[in-house]
């Protein structure tokens, strides 16, 4: 997979992609991360990125001009299954909409700035349109990291124990049950019995009674999808 990231702030991905598995993900060449910054793709001689929006308002748009001519570039190089535009008012991200991403092979994800980018180019340019949440970022940077990370995390030979994906929260709209490691007992706290016990039918029983009780406490809505 190539995933390409257009940004004004390249650094902000220094810190997500350079440790732990997303760092091994792009050793082992299961993933390229190639970051654009925006400002080189600027006609302008101050490498501007955005202007005053027509009709006046508060904050500035990000110009068309600069994206177009990114993503022109990438998109003469090769084909691209995803151009996503990373934005609070897409669609909400979740497991499934990641599942479906880990299967493409080259996609483009624009980071969004200020108050937004010009119309035109959401109407011209993007497969798809992408929040992570109900709430407000300073830019795309941090959701396009998330995705990515969600993203490179279910590619084949990412995780040590590649049946680990398939056991995450979420995968079968159940959450993960209660987990406990060693010791058996601390300050009086113990481990429930079963999962000492080596009796395997009877733990993964518990496991999923414990899943299913976690996510009707919890997370009800997931039980009706
Ligand atoms: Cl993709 N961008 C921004 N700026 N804020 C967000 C977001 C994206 N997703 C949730 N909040």
């Amino acid at each position: 997979m190539r995933i390409d990231i257009i940004t004004i702030f390249p650094e902000m991905f220094d810190g997500p992609f350079s440790h732990s598995m997303i760092k091994r993900a792009q050793s082992k060449s299961l993933v390229e991360i190639h970051l654009h910054n925006l400002r080189d793709y600027s006609d302008n001689k101050h490498r501007k990125v955005d202007d005053y929006p027509f009709g006046g308002g508060a904050g500035m748009v990000m110009m068309i001009q600069p994206i177009a001519s990114c993503i022109d570039k990438l998109k003469a190089e090769r084909n691209y299954d995803e151009i996503i535009f990373m934005t609070p008012d897409g669609a909400l991200f979740d497991q499934p909409m990641a599942n479906k991403l880990s299967m493409v092979e080259n996609m483009i994800l624009l980071c969004g700035h200020y108050k937004g980018i010009d119309e035109r180019l959401r109407e011209h340019y993007f497969t798809s349109e992408i929040s992570i949440g109900n709430y407000v970022l300073t830019g795309g940077e941090l959701a396009a990291a998330v995705v990515s990370d969600a993203v490179i995390r279910l590619l084949p030979g990412v995780l040590s124990d590649e049946t680990s994906a398939l056991s995450d929260s979420f995968q079968d709209n159940l959450l993960s049950p209660p987990v406990y490691t060693r010791p058996s007992e601390f300050n009086g706290w113990e481990v429930p019995e079963v999962l000492l016990s080596g009796n395997e039918k009877e733990i993964k029983k518990w496991q999923f009674d414990k899943a299913l009780e976690r996510t009707k406490m919890r997370r009800p809505e997931l039980l009706n999808g």
